[in-house]
């Protein structure tokens, strides 16, 4: 069987978790093992079409000689096929599929052919433009290596296979000859757009060779002192994360999903090298991300003229850019942190942006992706095919492709269950006994969580209790109650272990109405509803006749949730009653502004049925407008 963790730490000195092979766990729900399918049998496909009617493969067929043409599109469009590669390795994880198979092979054909006899690959920079290799930092060559190379590692892991890796070798090989300290003859240099960095170290926890590790240090070392210059000649440093030394960085700014995959990067370097400066600054960043800088949905990037971070607090719902790449890199680096730290919050921010902010990221018949995820809409923002600057497709897809590989982790003698999801798992502890379970849930619908024990043992089961749960959770063995003291986000269960031991986890899940914090202005006197790890939203389709956009939620006002099977793939709805004053529905369309008075504030009103359904499933019907903030009443 091989052995593919998504981020292997299993010899990382500073991470204090391992993470399990994709195919160790087999999903059997209907929520994700469903969408996995979909994957394969929609998503993957669909977009290795896509890849090829808009000239993506072509272009490599171009750069190497096979097909006469140009180039065409963006520059970094080879990235799409890396990632689709990518998608499609870790789906191949302990499955045979012949047919997916020789999709991978083939384009990895054609992959390798584009090589250039040096290791350089890209096709954009062939023919009349190989004299501008390495001539612009933002033209996203090492973007695109990185791309690269994360689908070489994980075609390795899930088949085996090196005819990609030995690819992704020399192409690294080529970097690393080329850029680094002049002492040592090389050139200064690193990409505008982070991502080679976790690729490299990936890279050397297969290959073995420190030579990679080296040279992420180099990458993150030299940034931050503005040589890198102005991008595409409009961004300030800030934009591509070199307007202050990494080490010295205090919230995220720039471009969101450059600043989130540098810190991946920085976060497998620590588990490499536990260099307390990097740590320092993850921490940091995390901290003032969580504090001030995101949406509610684990989104990230208020700004659409840069596709980044605005001022501390500025996350207006309607103009969030919300790039479904910055949620899956959010997702990315809190797995990340939690490999190195075993800290359940980082499990908590995984599973926000998971299910409310990756997962909006595409329709429900995986046919259409949004770019950008906003919590307020007047109808116009649909799903797209497919983007001329095409990122998030595949990015979703390779997400959802190694989905297995995030339940579990292991330590020392112990299986810490981060997210819950219905499955088989087969895992492996350090000193090489084997652990089986099962797991029984309905989750997200439901809190109840049931682990049954396979195997007999002594080890400690670590369970994350959510961070979003509130009082009356209760965890049991067997029927009997066990400790239920959290430490670091985890409930520990050690014990001599039988097999046909039930774990049974119970995690209430109420509707909660969530604040946020008054600097945040767009959502002043307003709440958004959760149930467990799910954002809620209103959509116009379930309210005919009412623009939603009026309604004010009673804080008194009871809600009820209840599950539906029929409705946007089966999901709990949350139901309500909403009020429309009076006052608002004079407005009629008739003023923008008029002058204020306390009558019209204290107006007679209507009360109307409020009927919310997880935001990752909005705009899957008749347009209309959509909204999350919801004002009280
Ligand atoms: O530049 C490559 C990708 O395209 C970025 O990650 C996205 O934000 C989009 O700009
Ligand atoms: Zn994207």
């Amino acid at each position: 069987m091989t052995c593919a963790p998504v981020v292997d730490t299993s010899r990382s000195p500073f991470a204090k978790l391992r993470a399990v092979s994709v195919n160790a766990v087999i999903l059997t729900d209907h929520f994700w093992a469903g969408r996995r399918q979909l994957n394969r049998e929609v998503i993957i496909p669909g977009q290795a079409r896509l890849c090829e009617a808009t000239g993506r493969v072509d272009n490599l067929r171009v750069a190497s000689g096979r097909k006469a043409g140009h180039f065409v599109g963006w520059f970094f469009n080879d990235s799409d096929i890396y990632k689709l590669l990518e998608a499609a390795s870790w789906q191949l994880a302990g499955s045979n599929d012949p047919e997916l198979n020789a999709l991978v092979d083939g384009l990895i054909d054609e992959v390798a052919a584009a090589q250039q006899p040096d290791g350089y690959l890209n096709s954009y920079f062939m023919g009349e433009r190989a004299e501008r290799r390495w001539t612009n930092f933002d033209y996203h060559e090492m973007y695109c290596a990185g791309h690269l190379i994360q689908a070489a590692v994980a075609h390795f892991r899930a088949t085996g296979k090196r005819s990609l890796l030995d690819v992704a070798i020399r192409f690294a090989d080529h970097i690393c000859a080329r850029f680094g300290a002049e002492d040592q003859g090389k050139v200064f240099g690193t990409d505008g757009h982070p991502e080679i960095e976790m690729a490299l170290v990936e890279l050397d926890r297969v290959t073995g060779d420190r030579k990679y590790l080296d040279q992420v240090k180099y990458f993150i070392d030299v940034r931050g002192y503005g040589k890198l210059g102005r991008a595409f000649g409009r961004f300030e440093s800030s934009y591509h994360q070199d307007r202050v030394p990494f080490r010295e960085m205090t919230r995220l700014e720039g471009h969101s999903v450059r600043a989130v995959y540098l810190n991946c990067g920085a976060a497998d370097l620590y588990a490499e090298t536990g260099e307390p400066a990097l740590h320092e600054a993850l921490e940091r960043m995390w901290s003032s991300m969580t504090t001030r800088q995101m949406y509610i949905n684990g989104g990230l990037g208020s700004r659409y003229e840069n596709e980044g971070f605005g001022t501390d607090y500025e996350l207006p719902p309607g103009r969030a850019h919300t790039e479904t790449c910055a949620s899956v890199a959010n997702f990315m680096w809190n797995w990340r942190m939690l490999l190195i730290d075993a800290d359940g919050r980082y499990g908590d921010l995984m599973e926000l942006a998971l299910y409310n902010s990756v997962l909006s990221g595409i329709s429900l018949d995986g046919t259409a992706y949004f770019y950008q995820n906003p919590l307020l809409d007047d109808g116009a923002h649909r799903r797209q095919q497919w983007f001329p600057v095409a990122c998030c497709p595949a990015n979703v897809s390779r997400t959802l492709a190694s989905l297995p590989g995030y339940l579990y982790t292991v330590s020392d003698n112990a299986v810490w269950l981060h997210h819950f999801a219905r499955s088989q798992a087969n895992l492996t502890l350090p000193d090489g006994r084997a652990v089986s379970l099962i797991q029984e849930t309905e989750y997200p619908w439901d809190g109840k969580v049931t682990i049954m024990v396979g195997t007999a043992g002594n080890f400690a089961m670590k369970m994350r209790i959510p961070g979003w749960v509130g009082a009356g959770w209760t965890l049991t063995v067997s029927g009997a109650p066990v400790d239920q003291a959290v430490v670091r986000g985890y409930a520990t269960i050690s014990r001599e272990w039988s097999a046909g031991d039930r774990i049974e986890l119970h995690l209430p899940m109420p509707v909660e109405r969530i604040e946020s914090h008054p600097f945040a202005v767009d959502n002043q006197n307003r709440v958004a509803l959760m149930r467990g790890p799910i954002l809620y939203c209103i959509e116009a389709v379930d309210h005919p006749g009412v623009d939603v956009r009026l309604f004010a939620l009673p804080d008194q006002a009871a809600l009820t949730a209840d599950f539906d099977p029929d409705l946007v793939g089966g999901v709990s709805v949350v139901h309500g009653e909403a009020i429309i004053s009076d006052a608002d529905l004079a407005w009629d369309g008739k003023a923008l502004y008029r002058r204020y008075t306390t009558a019209s504030a204290a107006a007679s009103f209507k009360r109307t049925p409020l009927k919310a359904i997880p935001y990752f499933a909005w705009a899957n019907r008749d347009p209309g407008p959509m909204m999350v903030w919801l004002r009280r009443a």
